[in-house]
């Protein structure tokens, strides 16, 4: 009957119809889930300064004059007290190492030497007790990673250092110059870069 195939023709042709909308939304979505490796192809094992991937440069950051600033100064604020340590005070304090990796959700993880105080030696350098939280403040001016919060039990832990020193060089300007975070088991969001104040919680 030439009203049913008019009807069949119409009902292929939607399927037809509803068949490319389905394989382009999966396209989409297939698209999307592959672009980040995109982003990841720059930040391969190895890349980068040191052997490290950078996830934001410090020109990205901002940070690039106040990074390399003389005055720069970590002051640790604690009990209404605030201690200004210069990059060379730090370095003569005890140096601790670490071999930790930098794990960032955007898919990558690496593993590297750090070298610099641990956390709970600046705490106890300036008083504070060893069980304390911090709240970490980066030179960055914006930017949603620029501060981080770390509880007791990284605070105290002898691996959680402020960083001077990657792979066995003076910390490169991408990686977080004059001084970083690195804390074991944390996220990369929380590996401060470029820090400028350590906020001892009450
Ligand atoms: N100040 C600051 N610190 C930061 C970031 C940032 O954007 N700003 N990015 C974080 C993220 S998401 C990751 S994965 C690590 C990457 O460190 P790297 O660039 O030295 O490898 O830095 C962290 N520290
Ligand atoms: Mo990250």
């Amino acid at each position: 009957m030439p009203d049913s195939g008019m009807s069949r023709r119409a009902l292929l042709a939607t399927v037809a119809t509803a068949s490319v909308a389905l394989v382009a939304t999966t396209a989409g979505q297939t698209w999307a889930w592959l672009e980040p490796f995109n982003v990841f192809a720059p930040r391969r094992r190895g890349d980068g300064p040191q052997g490290l991937p950078v996830n934001r440069t410090a020109a990205q950051a901002g940070v690039t004059d106040l990074a390399r600033d003389p005055d720069w100064r970590l002051t640790v604020a604690h009990d209404g007290t605030e201690q200004p340590f210069t990059r060379d005070e730090l370095a003569a304090m005890p140096q601790s190492e670490a071999v930790l990796p930098i794990a960032c959700v955007e898919g990558w993880s690496t593993t590297a030497h750090w070298r610099g105080v641990a956390m709970r030696d600046l705490l106890e350098a300036v008083g504070a007790p060893s069980g304390a939280s911090v709240f970490i403040t980066s030179l960055e001016p914006r930017g949603a990673f620029r501060t981080s919060e770390m509880g007791p039990e990284f605070a105290r832990d002898p691996l959680t250092l402020v960083a001077l020193e990657l792979n066995g060089e003076v910390l490169d300007l991408e990686h977080g110059y004059p001084a970083r975070i690195i804390a074991p088991a944390r996220p990369g969001v929380v590996q401060t870069k470029w820090i400028e104040r350590i906020e001892v919680q009450a």
